[in-house]
């Protein structure tokens, strides 16, 4: 069982998607262990694309995640790090595919609906950055039968 990061962007704020897009995640099959609204800052921005810093749009994307609130959780499920990277789809809205998330409901590179870890080591590193321990829910088996039936391992 996995656990990764999800951050629904200030343009999924503003634009009243919240609901929809935690529901795709839901009906998928991932659960939510965790879950808050946070305005971020300079600080934990510089720290969380550190791999962007000296990018020219690098200034415009921190100003585009601190408009409002973001809402971050954390999906656990089988293999969860890939599969809400793979219903995430591609970064650029416009050549992800549809059917993805950023493929439904956007057209921006930059206010692409939203953030998610990509590998096993940098979900561990951003759980860590967006929750405290106690913030985060262990489920037990709650549903675990009708949602993994016989792949459980
Ligand atoms: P990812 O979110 O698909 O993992 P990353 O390369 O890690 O993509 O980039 C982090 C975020 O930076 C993207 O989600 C997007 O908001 C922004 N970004 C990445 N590349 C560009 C670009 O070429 N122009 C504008 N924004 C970009
Ligand atoms: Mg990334």
């Amino acid at each position: 069982m996995e656990r990764t990061l999800v951050l629904l962007k200030p343009s999924t704020v503003m634009r009243g998607l919240i609901g929809e897009v935690t529901s795709r995640f839901e009906k998928k099959g991932l659960r939510i262990v965790g879950m808050k609204m946070i305005w971020l800052n300079d600080e934990i921005l510089n720290e969380h694309y550190a791999h962007l810093v000296g990018k020219p749009f690098f200034p415009a994307l921190k100003a585009s995640m601190m408009r409002t609130p973001v809402v971050a959780m954390c999906l656990e499920g089988t293999d969860a790090i890939e599969v809400v990277r793979f219903i995430t789809g591609y970064t650029n809205g416009r050549k992800a595919e549809p059917g993805t998330i950023r493929g439904d409901y956007c057209m921006s590179n930059q206010q692409n609906i939203v953030h998610a870890s990509d590998s096993p080591t940098s979900a561990a590193i951003e759980i860590k950055r967006f929750f405290k321990p106690e913030e985060l829910y262990d489920l037990g088996d709650l549903n675990m039968d009708r949602l993994y039936a016989l792949d459980l391992s």
